[in-house]
């Protein structure tokens, strides 16, 4: 009888080779939100499976090949996402009258260094095919933050203790309530705000919606 450890081994080995093979698919589509997504989930599913390999074989963590690919892996955790069923991309609503601040983890940590930005995502045009809609939609979130034009804030994130220097860090992001309201894209990068360049495409990114508030009239 195969032994439950080594059908987890398996599944790893087999994960991690899908792991691959979908980090190549993001790289080549430019940050497809579908490879993205399919990204994240093997992540998380390798993150698991490697927890029980080793308390199955009694050792403690020790980086491997797969477990430096999947370093630095941020996510914003508070709101939860939603995932749009027509684009698979991760959304995230705010109304900057209930809450300005965003909450999210980095994971495998190993760079020194974190920003987020905030880009203006062009409107676009609804098409009557469904899947011209899909790549119409996937090209204005990859192409929002390539226009200078669009950066709408660009920042250095500050972990939550003080100092990113633990294998898992907090942070926050503060947004400006005065933004205004609209669809964004919110990028996190495992890199310093300074080294960012336009061009610079993430693995994680949210379709970012500011509620359209309606103030009261001045009295
Ligand atoms: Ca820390």
């Amino acid at each position: 009888m195969v032994r439950k450890e080594t059908l987890v081994q398996v599944a790893v080995v087999a994960l991690s080779i899908a792991f691959a093979a979908v980090c190549v698919a993001v790289y080549l589509t430019r940050g497809n939100v579908r490879c993205i997504r399919a990204k994240l989930r093997l992540g998380a599913l390798l993150l698991n499976l490697n927890g029980l390999v080793a308390a199955a074989s009694g050792c403690i963590f020790t980086p491997t090949c797969y477990a430096v690919a999947m370093s630095d892996q941020m996510q914003i955790t508070d709101p939860v996402p939603t995932y749009s069923n027509e684009t698979g991309e991760a959304e995230i609503a705010v109304n900057l009258d209930e809450r300005t601040e965003l909450q999210g983890m980095v994971y495998e940590r190993q760079a020194e260094h974190f920003s987020y930005r905030i880009c203006a995502r062009p409107a676009v045009a609804v098409d009557a095919e469904p899947d011209t809609d899909i790549a119409a939609e996937t090209a204005a979130v990859n192409d929002a933050c390539a226009d200078a034009a669009n950066i709408v804030v660009q920042e250095d994130l500050v972990a939550a203790d003080g100092a990113f220097d633990q294998y898992e860090e907090a942070f926050a992001i503060v947004l400006d309530q005065a933004l205004p309201a609209g669809d964004y894209t919110l990028q996190l990068h495992p890199v310093a705000a300074a080294d960012l360049q336009p061009a610079t495409w993430s693995h994680y990114q949210y379709r970012l919606t500011i509620a359209d508030i309606v103030k009261p009239l001045p009295k």
